[in-house]
C-alpha cells in the first residue's frame, strides 16, 4: 500500500469514529490529584498487548478488535505500562514494530463511584504517536502526537462495582505532516523484500520508542469541577521587602444541576512551604501580593540566606456556598513559584538577574523501558545532574513527562521545553496547523510551571527552505497567544534562515560539532571557530546565543594519549577545548548565554553502521556511570555556579569531595 493511501485509511479510520476532542480543547489536563473532593487510581501495571500485522491497515480496526477480548486473538504478550514496548519482549518483529499495536487490561470500578455526584475521566500522561481507546467495546478517546496528555469522560462507560476492559489500540507510523514527520516506504519487489516489509524513514537519530510511555489514570472530580488553572506571576522590590504578584484564572464546568454557572465561586488561597495561608482571593481570577515573598531560584543561584527552587501552593475551592465548611463544590491544589523569565538587552535575566545556561540536551532513554517512566531513573538522573553542578536542561527533542518536570520545579533546574518539531522541512499548511495544535497543548500543560523559563519551538529545521522563516513566525506568534506568561522562545538551529531574515524569536540556539562531524579529531579549531560562530550569528541576527549542543562521542573504557576520537581522552579534551572558548567569549560578549552539552547521557539510536549501538556522546553511560569527562564538566559547571549564579560573598560553594582536591 502507498504511502498516500495509508494516510487516507488512518484519517478515514479516524473520522468514522466519533472524534472527540477533549484532549485538544483548552481545559481538563490537570494532573490527576486526590483531595477532599476528587480519587485517584492508577490502571499502570501490566497490561496485554498484540501486535497487528505491520506496516499498513492491519486487522484490528477491520475485525473490530475492541469489541473482543485481546487474549481471544492472538498471542498476547505481557507488556508493563508505562514503558516503551520495543524492548521488552523476546520478538525481534515487535521491537522493529512499524503500523497499529493493541494495548488491553481488566480493572475494577468501585460500586461507591457510582453516584449523580461524580464524574469519572480517563487520562493518559502520553501515548505515542497516535491512540485511539474504547472502554467496554466503547469509543472513548483518540489523541495524535504522542508526548502529551489526553483525556475522556468515561462517567457513562463504566461498569459501577463490576470488571471493566480498557482497549487502546497504537500507532507509531510518522508521515509528511506528523509532527515529528516522517516518510513510509514499502519496497515492492518481491524477489528482495518479503511481503509487509515496511521503511519508517525520519529526521532524527534517536530510537523510535513506541508505547504508552506514561502513567495511565481514573479520576473522579464532583459534576462541578476545577478544569484550569493558569498562574502568572512578577515581583516588585521595595525598600525592606520582596512583593509577590500572582495573578491567577481558574476555569471551570458546572454541572446542569447548577441552576447558572455563576452560583459558583472561587476561594483561592495561597500556602508557602509550611503550609501557611500567606494570601487569599474570593475570585475566579484575581492578583494576590504575598508580602515577603520567597522567590524561586535557579538551583546554586539563591541569594545568601534564601532557599533554592521555593514553592507555594495555590489552593483552589470551587463552591457555591460561601462558606469553606459547607463546601459543596471542588478542591486543586497546585505548586507553583514566583519567578520571572525574560530577554532585556541580550541578556536572558531570571528574577531580573542575568542567568547563564550551562547543562545539557538529555532524552528520555532508559535501558528496557525506553521513554517510559521510571521513578529510579528520573531521580538518579537528578541527582547526577546536582551533581555535575548543571543549572539547566533542554527537553530535546520533545515535551518531557509530567513528573520530570515535578523534580525540575522541586529542584531549580532550569528547563527549555521543547516540541517534538525536529528536523523539519516542506513548511506547509497542514505541517503548520499540526504544530501550532502541539505548541497549544505543550503550553497548556507546562504554562504553571516554575522551572520552564523557555520554549523551543523545535530542533534544526531545514530553515534554508524560503517558507520556513514565515511558517515559524506564524508558529511563534501562536506561542506567544498561547504563554500569557510570555516566556521568551528559541529554535535550535544548524543553519540559518533564508536571506538572513530569522523569526521573531527571542534567543537563537545553535547546535554545533566543530572537531567531530568536521575537522575530526582537530580540537585546535574550537577556540576559533566557536566564537566566530557565535559573533557571527549575533552579528546576523542580533539575539542572544546559546550554544544548545556541542559534544564528542566516547566509547566508555576505550583510552589513547594523545588523544584519538572515540575515546574518553578525546571527549575530555573536545570539551576542555570549548570551555576556554566559552570563557573568551564570556568575557568578550555579553550576548553569548549558555552552554550545553550533548548529551547528558548516551542514548539509543536506530540501527546503522557508523554509531557503535547508539550514541555515545553522553558524560554518563547509558547506566549512568560517569565518563572521564564527567568530572571535568562537574569542575566546570561548580565553578560557573561560583561565578555566575552565587550571590554570596564569602562562601565558596563546591561540594566537600572537591574541596579536598
Ligand atoms: C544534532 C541533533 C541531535 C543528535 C546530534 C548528534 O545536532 O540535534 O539530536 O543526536 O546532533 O549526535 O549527531
Amino acid at each position: 500500500m502507498g504511502e498516500k493511501n495509508w494516510i487516507r485509511l488512518l484519517f478515514l479510520l479516524v473520522l468514522s469514529l466519533e472524534w472527540h476532542v477533549s484532549s485538544v480543547e483548552c481545559g481538563g489536563i490537570l494532573y490527576p490529584q486526590e483531595s477532599e473532593t476528587r480519587e485517584v487510581k492508577s490502571l499502570d501495571g501490566i497490561w496485554q498487548f498484540l501486535a497487528d500485522e505491520a506496516g499498513g491497515e492491519g486487522r484490528g480496526f477491520k475485525e473490530n478488535w475492541h469489541l473482543k477480548k485481546l487474549n481471544e486473538l492472538g498471542k498476547v504478550e505481557l507488556m508493563p505500562v508505562p514503558s516503551s514496548f520495543n524492548d521488552i519482549t523476546q520478538n525481534k518483529d515487535v521491537r522493529d514494530h512499524i503500523g497499529w499495536v493493541w494495548y488491553a487490561r481488566t480493572f475494577w470500578v468501585p460500586q461507591n463511584w457510582r453516584s449523580d455526584d461524580r464524574r469519572v475521566f480517563l487520562r493518559f500522561g502520553s501515548a505515542n504517536y497516535h491512540a485511539v481507546v474504547w472502554v467496554n467495546g466503547n469509543y472513548a478517546t483518540n489523541h495524535t502526537g504522542g508526548y502529551l496528555p489526553f483525556v475522556a469522560d468515561v462517567t457513562k462507560l463504566l461498569e459501577y462495582g463490576k470488571e471493566n476492559y480498557i482497549t487502546v489500540a497504537l500507532n507509531n507510523t510518522l508521515h509528511y505532516e506528523t509532527i515529528p514527520q516522517g516518510t513510509l516506504h514499502y519496497p515492492s519487489d518481491r524477489s528482495r523484500y518479503p511481503e509487509g516489509f515496511v521503511i519508517q524513514g525520519y529526521n532524527f537519530d534517536y530510537f523510535n520508542f513506541a508505547g504508552i510511555h506514561r502513567p495511565v489514570y481514573l479520576y473522579t472530580t464532583p459534576p462541578s469541577y476545577i478544569n484550569d488553572v493558569t498562574i502568572i506571576t512578577d515581583f516588585k522590590e521595595t525598600s525592606n521587602e520582596t512583593i509577590g504578584l500572582v495573578n491567577f484564572a481558574i476555569k471551570y464546568h458546572a454541572s446542569s444541576s447548577i441552576s447558572s454557572p455563576s452560583a459558583l465561586s472561587c476561594l483561592v488561597a495561597i500556602r508557602d512551604d509550611k503550609n501557611r495561608k500567606v494570601g487569599v482571593a474570593q475570585s475566579c481570577s484575581d492578583s494576590i501580593e504575598i508580602h515577603n515573598a520567597k522567590l524561586w531560584w535557579p538551583y546554586l543561584s539563591a541569594p545568601v540566606g534564601e532557599k533554592e527552587a521555593f514553592l507555594y501552593t495555590l489552593e483552589v475551592y470551587l463552591t457555591n456556598s460561601e462558606e469553606e465548611e459547607q463546601f459543596e463544590g471542588d478542591v486543586y491544589r497546585l505548586k507553583f513559584g514566583i519567578r520571572t523569565a525574560q530577554v532585556v538587552n541580550d541578556t536572558f535575566l531570571v528574577n531580573k538577574k542575568p542567568f547563564y545556561f550551562r547543562g545539557f540536551g538529555r532524552h528520555e532513554d532508559y535501558t528496557l523501558r525506553g521513554r517510559g517512566v521510571d521513578n529510579v531513573m528520573l531521580v538518579k538522573d537528578h541527582n547526577l545532574l546536582l551533581w555535575t553542578g548543571a543549572n539547566s536542561y533542554r527537553t530535546s527533542h520533545y515535551p518531557y513527562a509530567e513528573e520530570i518536570l515535578d523534580l525540575t520545579d522541586r529542584l531549580g533546574i532550569v528547563i527549555i521545553d521543547e516540541s517534538p518539531a525536529i528536523g523539519l522541512t516542506g513548511f506547509g499548511e497542514e505541517l503548520c496547523t499540526s504544530h501550532i495544535q502541539v505548541m497549544r497543548e505543550l503550553v497548556h500543560r507546562d504554562k504553571n510551571r516554575a522551572s520552564v523559563l523557555m520554549w523551543s519551538i523545535g530542533n534544526e529545521p531545514k530553515s534554508l527552505e524560503a517558507p520556513a522563516t514565515n511558517y515559524f513566525n506564524k508558529v511563534i506568534n501562536a506561542t506567544r497567544r498561547f504563554d500569557k506568561a510570555g516566556r521568551p522562545i528559541t529554535i535550535v538551529v544548524n543553519q540559518g534562515f533564508s536571506n538572513h531574515t530569522a523569526p521573531d524569536l527571542d534567543v537563537v540556539s545553535i547546535n554545533r560539532y566543530f572537531a567531530w562531524y568536521g575537522d575530526t579529531g582537530r580540537s585546535e579549531v574550537i577556540k576559533l571557530q566557536i566564537p566566530t560562530e557565535v559573533k557571527s550569528w549575533y552579528e546576523s541576527y542580533k539575539k542572544p546565543v546559546l550554544i544548545s549542543e556541542y559534544g564528542a562521542g566516547s566509547i566508555v573504557g576505550m583510552h589513547q594519549n594523545p588523544s584519538f576520537v572515540w575515546t574518553e581522552d578525546y571527549q575530555t579534551n573536545y570539551l576542555i577545548e570549548h570551555f576556554k572558548a566559552f570563557d573568551e567569549l564570556r568575557k568578550e560578549v555579553p550576548y553569548f548565554i549558555g552552554e550545553m552539552i550533548w548529551n547528558f547521557a548516551d542514548f539509543a539510536t536506530p540501527q546503522e553502521t557508523f554509531r557503535p549501538w547508539g550514541c555515545m556522546k553522553g558524560i554518563f553511560t547509558r547506566e549512568r556511570q560517569p565518563k572521564q569527562a564527567a568530572h571535568v564538566v562537574r569542575r566546570r559547571y561548580w565553578m560557573l555556579a561560583n561565578q555566575t549564579g552565587a550571590l554570596c560573598d564569602d562562601a565558596w560553594m563546591m561540594p566537600t569531595d572537591m574541596k579536598q582536591v
